[in-house]
């Protein structure tokens, strides 16, 4: 009987610990890194940050494009060297410090130049661009890049592309807000003949607010054979209207996770919260209440 129990036990541990371990609560950072509340960042419950305005140029070097008055855009890589000094490579590192919730951190672009760099020089490790990534990612303590792509829509570069990241250690996610058969095109042809934990492509956050406020996630993951993790926008002064609350955001949190098809929600972004004066912890927590 006992021993039963220990088995059942042991089973049931087994079979939810993924479940637990999966729930993702993410927070794009719209803000200059260095100029947002990292403390706040790090202590408020969310596992994955995802660094905005980071951008390819033409010769494959990497840009972080600041979108905060005040800062400068800085190139971060280039030559096959982390260009980006000291101070930024240090913040960065540190959204994973010791007590720190943060697990994940990933760093978000458009498509601009994947297309031409993927056909010339192509998609070798040895390539500038392979080499710029491969830097940013030991400089940084980099997990991941993820794709918003909201205009090319290549799924054979991006494909490629994709693939010649996760050679170098990164896993790839995608930020879909419209087109769901471009991404389950590259989410398949990404992924195939893989499994956990080895997908190449392996988050996909729903944008569903804005151009996206119509987007049902559990109809997404079927669509894309992906679960999702769907995003809404903070209060802010730029689109009102698409703004919510933490406990607007908890209560579609809430519906969404009873449909299924989620592992997790997320939002668009810290700059919001830090210029409306709203509360990093209430929002963490709304995510926390339905994403434990
Ligand atoms: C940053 O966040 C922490 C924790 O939430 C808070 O105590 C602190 O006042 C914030 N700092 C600034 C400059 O807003
Ligand atoms: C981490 O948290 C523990 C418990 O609160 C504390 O004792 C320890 O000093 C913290 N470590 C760091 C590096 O902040
Ligand atoms: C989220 O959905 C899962 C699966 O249906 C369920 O077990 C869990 O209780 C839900 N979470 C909340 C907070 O309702
Ligand atoms: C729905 C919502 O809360 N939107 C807010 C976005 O930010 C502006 C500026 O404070 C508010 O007026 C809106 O109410």
């Amino acid at each position: 009987m006992i021993l039963y129990g220990v088995i059942r036990i042991l089973l049931l541990e087994l079979l939810l610990r993924p479940v637990i371990a999966a729930n993702i609560r993410a927070i794009y950072l719209f803000k200059d890194v260095l100029k947002s509340n990292t403390t706040a960042l790090t202590s408020s419950g969310f596992n994955a940050l995802i660094i905005f305005g980071v951008g390819i140029i033409e010769d494959g070097s990497i840009m972080y494009y600041s979108n905060t008055p005040g800062s400068t855009d800085i190139k971060v890589a280039s030559g096959g060297a982390y260009t980006g000094g000291d101070a930024l490579a240090s913040k960065v590192k540190s959204f994973k410090a010791v007590n720190s919730s943060v697990e994940r951190v990933e760093i978000s672009m458009n498509s601009q130049h994947v297309k031409d760099l993927m056909a010339k020089p192509g998609p070798g490790t040895d390539t500038p661009l392979a080499k710029n990534f491969a830097a940013l990612k030991t400089a940084w303590g980099l997990n991941a890049v993820n794709n918003d792509d909201e205009s090319l829509y290549d799924v054979g570069s991006t494909v490629t592309f994709a693939k010649m990241l996760n050679k170098i250690g990164y896993k790839y996610t995608g930020a879909p807000y419209t087109n769901a058969a471009f991404w389950k095109s590259v989410i398949s042809q990404a992924n195939q003949g893989l499994a956990e934990p080895n997908l190449v492509f392996d988050r996909a956050y729903l944008q569903c607010y804005d151009g996206g406020a119509g987007n049902v996630p559990s109809s997404w993951a079927s669509s894309l054979g992906l679960k999702v993790v769907p995003l809404v926008w903070v209060t802010n002064d730029s689109k009102p209207s698409y703004g919510i609350t933490p406990a607007a955001a908890k209560t579609k949190f809430n519906g969404w996770n009873s449909s299924g098809g989620v592992v997790g929600g997320g939002y668009w972004n810290d700059f919001d919260i830090e210029k409306m004066g709203t509360s990093y912890k209430e929002y963490g927590a709304a995510l926390a209440s339905v994403f434990p």
